[in-house]
């Protein structure tokens, strides 16, 4: 008999698990938003020709999309590749995701009836997923993969707006203004985004993170009254599972504690808040951050010092998971990437 750890053992004692639920780790772990895509040729090459949400539907894609920056980086969890909006496109709402633009939807939603539209989702719509997840599970080994969903305010922002959108305006109006429609809207995301996590770590997710990406948007009354709930009952629901929960906002200086409240172990810090600041307001609850984005741009000793500043100021947090402060910038150099990778793992090592 070998004395090799088993597969599930050597997931569950991996460095990013343990960070997450707070417990001492060899290294620091480290993995990045928006790791696979268009910072790399590899996953250029294998797009070349399909849509962005067929490539989410095709099993063999993800898996392999998901791989690259395992592969190319070392990194210390796979994030699996999809889109916040695609589970809407499973139940059936029209929308794409285009280009250079981002998710763009055919109908915006605006009324009750158009909230009542939407199907809640089942397995039965997203057979692909179940399939990567599990074909990709075989795959990472004892590498953690994160199962990941839109938090309800992030999505309703693209459903109400129709598409990107800077100010949020006519998803903050609906949520001033029209209080059922907001709250049925909410609901039925929040339904949504729980049901499709489910499915994830029914599938053999270790780890999810919940994206509400631009809850920054809002004040710390109108998040704490409008929002919070919802994105408390995705992370309760998900909780019944045991896997980890991180929860991610941009521009979330305000709300970093609720955040943590909502129900998260780990709470994304993005770069604007020095990270020390970030493990004060979030008390007692792991960290996962913050550095700028487009430090990879600046010369690598810069990027170095920020990141060597960063892991020492993570050792305050029961638990620290180094990443970007944001998704990687597509015009990112990947040897960048490869060179901060080594580096949080050489010099965040307990002896
Ligand atoms: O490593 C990975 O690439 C992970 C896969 C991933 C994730 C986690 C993608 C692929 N999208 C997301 C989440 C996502 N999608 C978020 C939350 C994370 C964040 O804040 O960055 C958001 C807000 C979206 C919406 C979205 N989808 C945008 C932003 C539009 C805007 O409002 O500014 C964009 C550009 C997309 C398209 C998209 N999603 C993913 C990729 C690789 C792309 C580019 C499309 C392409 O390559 O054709």
């Amino acid at each position: 008999m070998s004395d090799a750890p088993t597969s599930s053992s050597a997931l569950s004692d991996s460095a990013f698990l343990r960070a997450a639920r707070g417990e001492a780790v060899p290294h620091t772990p480290v993995w990045y938003m928006r790791q696979a895509g268009r910072s790399l040729p590899e996953y250029l090459a294998v797009r070349e020709g399909i849509g962005m949400l067929e490539s989410c539907m095709r099993p063999d894609l993800v898996v392999e999309i998901t791989m690259q920056p395992v592969r190319r980086y070392g990194v210390d969890a796979a994030i699996f590749f999809s889109d916040i909006v695609l589970p809407l496109k499973a139940v059936g709402v029209d929308l794409d995701i285009k280009p250079g633009v981002g998710p763009v939807v055919a109908d915006p939603v605006r009324t009750l009836a158009d909230v009542e539209a939407i199907p809640d989702l089942t397995p039965e719509h997203v057979p692909f997923i179940t399939e990567a997840v599990q074909g990709l599970v075989g795959e990472l080994g004892g590498t953690p993969l994160i199962g990941f969903a839109g938090a309800p305010f992030t999505v309703a922002s693209y459903l109400v707006e129709g598409g990107p959108s800077k100010d949020h305006a006519r998803t903050k109006a609906m949520m001033f203004g029209a209080p059922d429609v907001w709250d049925a809207l909410m609901r039925k995301i929040a339904g949504i985004a729980a049901a499709y996590l489910d499915v994830q770590v029914a599938a053999g997710a270790s780890a999810v993170q919940l994206f509400d990406s631009w809850a920054g948007a809002l004040t710390r009354a109108d998040y704490r009254a409008h929002v919070m709930p919802h994105s408390a009952r995705v992370l309760e629901q998900i909780g019944t599972t045991g896997v980890p929960r991180i929860h991610f906002g941009v521009g979330t200086g305000e709300i970093l504690d609720l955040m943590g409240e909502a129900g998260a172990d780990v709470v994304g810090v993005d770069w604007r808040v020095p990270l020390a600041a970030g493990i004060e307001r979030v008390g007692g609850r792991a960290v996962q951050g913050n550095l700028d984005p487009t430090l990879v741009f600046a010369p690598t000793e810069v990027m170095l010092d920020r990141a060597r500043e960063i892991l020492g100021a993570g050792r305050a947090a029961p638990g620290h998971i180094f990443n970007l402060g944001h998704g990687v910038i597509p015009s990112t150099d990947p040897d960048q990437l490869a060179r901060l990778t080594d580096f949080v793992h050489e010099h965040s090592q307990t002896p």
